[in-house]
């Protein structure tokens, strides 16, 4: 096992990009480390990997990390990550995005990523608002929170993410906390080995712009939140709705095997009487 100190210098940019923008306290760094530490366990070079993010706090990881990175237009980190995956299919892609990246501006790459079970990993941090322009509601912002555009609470009904990328395809899916930090490295792990479209949403605590505004205490108190209401999945299932309250289910929720897209894609080149590399 790799001293801390090393594994620091190995993956990320130290002499570059350092100060991060991260507030004291944010989750995207918690969940970075899940990332690295579950990369380190692969067989993977850093060469052999790709890291495209798009805009937001959480889309920084690109640039604090030294792997293969694009650091993209808001909303398209998918856009990108499907060009580099069909040009390349040897190269391990990953995505960060973050939940307004992810399923608002971006949201119809995601369902279409997932149907086309395009073997990416997509790391989604749902923080429930849009951290870095100053806390805007977000499709994950839970009904009556208080946002900068919700400020009497959000109206509208949130999107369950692994729900909505089960119902349109993925072949991983599952969800984890920053609370449960070593439980989300052996998630993305799983998404990495996984040969198919996978998801691994990992909720974390925005204090400054969710959490102050929503009274809902320190980074730690946050974090106890999670460990409080989570619940795992068969427990959860069999909990009755009216009895759900602010219980949400976390593991693994989808791993199923199923064709890929650059697999049938080169096939159809193939057909054509085209190379494929
Ligand atoms: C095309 C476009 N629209 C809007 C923006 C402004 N913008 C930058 S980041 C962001 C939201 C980020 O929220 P989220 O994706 O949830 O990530 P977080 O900052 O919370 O990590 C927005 C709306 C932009 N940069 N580009
Ligand atoms: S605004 Fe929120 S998500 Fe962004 S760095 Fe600060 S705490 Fe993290």
């Amino acid at each position: 096992m790799m001293h801390t100190t090393e594994a620091i210098y190995k993956y990320l940019r130290p002499d570059k990009k350092f100060p991060h923008v991260w507030c004291p306290g944010c989750g995207i760094g918690i969940v970075m480390g899940a990332l690295v530490r579950a990369i380190e366990k692969t067989d993977l070079t850093k060469d052999e990997i790709v890291l495209v993010s798009g805009i937001g706090c959480s889309g920084r990881m690109s640039t604090y990390l030294d792997f293969n990175t694009l650091h993209t237009t808001h909303g398209r980190a998918l856009t990108f990550a499907t060009g580099i995956k069909l040009a390349n299919p040897k190269l391990r892609v990953i995505t960060v995005m973050g939940d307004g990246d992810a399923t608002a501006i971006g949201g119809n790459h995601l369902i279409h990523a997932c149907r086309r079970n395009i073997d990416i990993t997509s790391i989604i941090i749902n923080n429930n608002i849009y951290g870095m322009t100053g806390g805007q509601y977000s499709p994950t912002t839970p009904m009556a929170r208080k946002a900068s555009t919700a400020q009497y609470g959000s109206i509208e009904n949130p999107f369950d993410i692994c729900k909505l990328v089960e119902a349109c395809g993925a072949s991983f899916i599952a969800r984890g906390t920053t609370f449960h930090a070593k439980m989300l490295d052996a998630m993305m792990l799983r998404a990495l080995n996984h040969k198919g479209f996978s998801v691994v949403e990992a909720m974390a605590q925005c204090p400054v712009q969710y959490g102050r505004r929503n009274k809902l205490g320190t980074p730690m108190e946050m974090m106890q939140w999670f460990k409080d209401n989570s619940v795992s999945y068969p427990a959860f299932n069999k909990i009755p709705p009216d009895e759900v309250g602010d219980q949400f289910p976390v593991g693994v929720l989808v791993n199923r095997e199923d064709t890929e897209y650059t697999d049938r894609y080169r096939e159809i080149v193939k057909k054509a009487g085209g190379d494929v590399p």
